[in-house]
């Protein structure tokens, strides 16, 4: 009998640690220092994957979409919205409390054709474009006011040399497309975070323009609340240096901090932190040498980064508001795919049967300390 009872409470011990011990959770380890966030695809969205909802719900405080509200999604035609996926985003994140961002409303890429072009195939004059963009902007964030509380205005605009990237919204409009986008946005919900984003804001050149970009804004009396740094990082590029050295360069502009995008590849990478989604390189097989689970010493390696990158954001956590994984879990990951298809690879926190990875205790305990 008494062998019973020590076995009962041995039992219950052993389950309520574990219970303990699973019950840790990304959100409430980091809900005094920045919102942690994850992007959704739309299985997730619309529900079919429950397994991911189940993570998402626990894990994480905000959300993003990864690409329903591009607008080839949202306005695939003239005048015809499709707002169903978007709803359905933007009504989870109310439902679970969320902090829910809009992504994105200017960007080159996952643009519908007919944005650019008249009925002969030509380009718009400068006037129409501008209009298109207002009735763009304004229509998907009046539609979302209140509700979705930042927004990724305009996305990827600027060039790692500084230059501006000869987009056709450059070409049609010059560099007023940037603070026209931001004055339409604030117009249409003066209360929503504004935003830019873009990937690889470390190199200097990049960090010049995007600085100047906002006091360009700000001496037009048009507000920006926050740049938005990808980190679409690998396993050695970008030094976690350069990365800090830009975010304080930014924060001492006057603006928060986003991490956005955030997953470290454990790959080779043919050529550093791209992010620039035509730039494809042709598969090689030695380039894709991880098939079958990482090595014990590169998946150490992973796990060092993703705990520098973590100590960088708890060091800065009065810059930053937020930090967003780009997907939940490994097969989901665009980075499966770029720069090179039909690789494996590792990059979040979450593994290809749905299990949380051991990563995410460290980053838990990481908050313990600072
Ligand atoms: O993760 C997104 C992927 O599913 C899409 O195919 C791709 C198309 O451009 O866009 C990816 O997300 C991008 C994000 O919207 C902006 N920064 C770069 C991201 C990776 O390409």
């Amino acid at each position: 009998m008494k062998r019973f009872y020590i076995l009962t409470f041995l039992t219950l011990s052993i389950s309520s640690f574990n219970a303990q011990k699973s019950d840790n959770s990304l959100k409430q380890a980091f809900q005094n220092k920045f919102y942690i966030g994850t992007a959704m695809n739309l299985e997730q969205i619309n529900g079919k994957d429950k397994k991911s909802v189940d993570i998402i719900k626990k894990q994480f405080s905000s959300i993003v979409a990864e690409n329903c509200m591009k607008s080839m999604y949202l306005q695939p035609q003239e005048g015809k919205f499709f707002f169903d996926d978007a709803d359905q985003f933007v009504g989870f994140g109310e439902k679970n409390n969320m902090f829910i961002i809009g992504h994105t409303l200017i960007w080159h890429s996952q643009v519908p054709n007919w944005f650019f072009i008249d009925k002969d195939g030509k380009n718009v004059s400068s006037e129409v474009l501008k209009q298109r963009m207002k009735n763009h902007i304004t229509t998907v964030v009046s539609r979302y006011k209140g509700r979705v509380k930042g927004w990724d205005v305009v996305n990827e605009a600027i060039m790692e040399d500084g230059s501006y990237r000869k987009s056709k919204f450059y070409e049609i409009l010059g560099e007023e497309f940037i603070p026209l986008a931001f004055r339409y946005a604030q117009e249409a919900d003066p209360n929503a975070e504004l935003y830019y984003n873009d990937y690889n804001e470390w190199h200097p050149g990049k960090v010049k323009t995007v600085i100047q970009l906002m006091k360009d804004l700000k001496s037009k009396g048009i507000r920006i609340d926050g740049i938005g740094m990808q980190a679409h990082v690998g396993l050695d590029t970008p030094s976690i240096d350069e990365y800090e050295k830009a975010m304080v360069a930014y924060t001492e502009s006057g603006v928060k901090v986003n991490i956005t995008e955030l997953e470290i590849s454990a790959l080779p990478s043919p050529w550093g932190t791209s992010a620039n989604v035509s730039d494809k390189v042709a598969y090689d097989e030695k380039m894709n040498p991880y098939k079958k689970g990482l090595p014990k010493d590169v998946q150490a390696q992973w796990e060092n980064r993703y705990q520098d990158f973590f100590k960088l954001f708890l060091k800065h956590q009065d810059k930053i508001r937020r930090v967003t994984l780009w997907g939940v879990t490994d097969n989901q990951s665009w980075k499966n795919d770029f720069p090179i298809k039909g690789r494996t690879d590792y990059p979040l926190l979450f593994d290809r049967q749905f299990k949380v990875k051991p990563i995410v205790e460290k980053l838990i305990k990481l908050t313990e300390t600072k």
